[in-house]
């Protein structure tokens, strides 16, 4: 099978950070991480340290955008016998790539208070935001190297792992979120999570990273001729490269935490994210225009070590189950309330926002047409027919 996706570039700069804070006993290349059974609390070798350079690296962060006035829920009551037995001490350290007021974040810190609330205190979740410990690759290898216990990537790097989640990064597949929401809740979508199994990964549960809309530094994209030769990050994820190649863009393939810096250089035009991680990570900062294309629909998966999970008492184990799927909903619906307030949030900002209409949409879907032809049979041709059936009958 044709490889969705390889590693490309210089290692990044977060493997040295994650050296720096210990979370590593080498620097490694890909592939470099041998011990798969590493004890996960053997190897977060100085929480003091760890606790000291993370501050460092939240000061040098860029400022993060209020959303105070988002039409944010509160999280939901938390509604458990709590386990008093004691049994043993975790912290759960818990990687993301977005930012601790993203809808990811919000979700991150309720399950951390629903686990702590619940186990009397003896599981507590360090949150480590804006890819401060590595990427969604780099933290998947952490949680199969016993380096990291949590995280919570988008489906689009992690297509080698289990090349079915390829069915997400087919362009204009979702039509909306509820459809999305049937799609993941079905049994195509468990047996996407199952084929985790065995990885070093359990994938609890999915979450929303949501629509994707391009930003970008050098006109408004209204139609694919518009999109002739900019120079687009995207994710690392070879049908994103061909989406983008067929409609014209010259696609970087590239990894979360290097974007801002590449678009403040000018290494890159433009890229593309939800409005809400346009906005939570700052991208109107680095962006003259913002375009509401929807090409793609993302999720998200949140995953835990598997030998760290398994090694928990089973009532640990539920906790955990509980929490996740509480977790999960509050993200969908927070990532929904905040969508089109992230939109107007990053137009008042100062980048130029467009809003495609359903015909000049049109041009993009028949001009993508082609990639689902291509890469169907690297997905597996029978995800995305049970795919399009749900997302055909909704
Ligand atoms: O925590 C998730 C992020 O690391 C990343 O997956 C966000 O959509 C994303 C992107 O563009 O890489």
């Amino acid at each position: 099978m044709r490889k969705l996706m390889g590693r490309t570039g210089p290692v990044p700069r977060h493997l040295a950070l994650l050296a720096a804070l210990g979370l590593i006993v080498a620097a490694c290349g890909e592939g470099d991480f041998a011990d798969e059974n590493g004890d996960a609390d053997d190897t977060i070798q100085d929480d003091a340290d760890v606790d000291d350079d993370v501050d460092d690296t939240e000061e040098e962060a860029a400022e993060e955008v209020d959303v105070e006035d988002a039409p944010v829920s509160d999280p939901p009551e938390i509604d458990c016998d709590p386990i008093e037995e004691e049994l043993e001490e975790h912290t759960i350290n818990f990687g993301i790539g977005l930012a601790t007021n993203s809808p990811q974040g919000l979700s991150v810190q309720f399950f951390g208070d629903y686990l702590e609330e619940c186990t009397d205190g003896q599981l507590t979740v360090e949150l480590f935001p804006d890819s401060q410990i590595g990427d969604d690759l780099e933290m998947m290898d952490g949680l199969q190297t016993g380096t990291l216990e949590m995280t919570f990537p988008s489906t689009s790097p992690i297509v080698d792992t289990v090349p079915g989640l390829g069915v997400f990064d087919l362009p204009f597949l979702m039509p909306d979120a509820e459809t999305a929401d049937e799609v993941l809740d079905s049994e195509v979508g468990d047996r996407l999570l199952d084929e985790f199994e065995g990885t070093g990964l359990k994938a609890l549960n999915w979450a929303e990273n949501g629509f994707r809309q391009v930003t970008n530094n050098v006109g408004p994209i209204e139609s694919p001729e518009d999109l002739e030769g900019l120079n687009l990050r995207v994710m690392e994820n070879e049908i994103h490269v061909d989406m983008w190649e067929t409609l014209g863009a010259s696609p970087t393939a590239m990894a979360f935490g290097e974007v801002f810096s590449a678009l403040e250089q000018g290494v890159i035009d433009g890229q593309e994210n939800p409005w809400v991680t346009n906005v939570t990570s700052n991208f109107w900062e680095v962006a003259d225009y913002g375009s509401e294309t929807r090409h793609v629909y993302t999720p998200f998966i949140m995953m835990i070590a598997e030998d760290f999970y398994n090694d928990l008492p089973q009532e640990f184990q539920d906790v955990i189950d509980e929490a996740s799927e509480e977790a999960k909903h509050y993200q969908r619906t927070v990532s929904r309330e905040m969508d089109e307030w992230a939109r107007e949030e990053f137009d008042a900002l100062g980048p130029e926002v467009n809003v495609l209409d359903d015909d000049q949409l049109q041009e993009f879907v028949d001009a993508t047409e082609e990639v689902y032809d291509t890469w169907a049979p690297e997905i597996g041709e029978d995800v995305v027919d049970d795919v399009l059936e749900i997302v055909e009958g909704s």
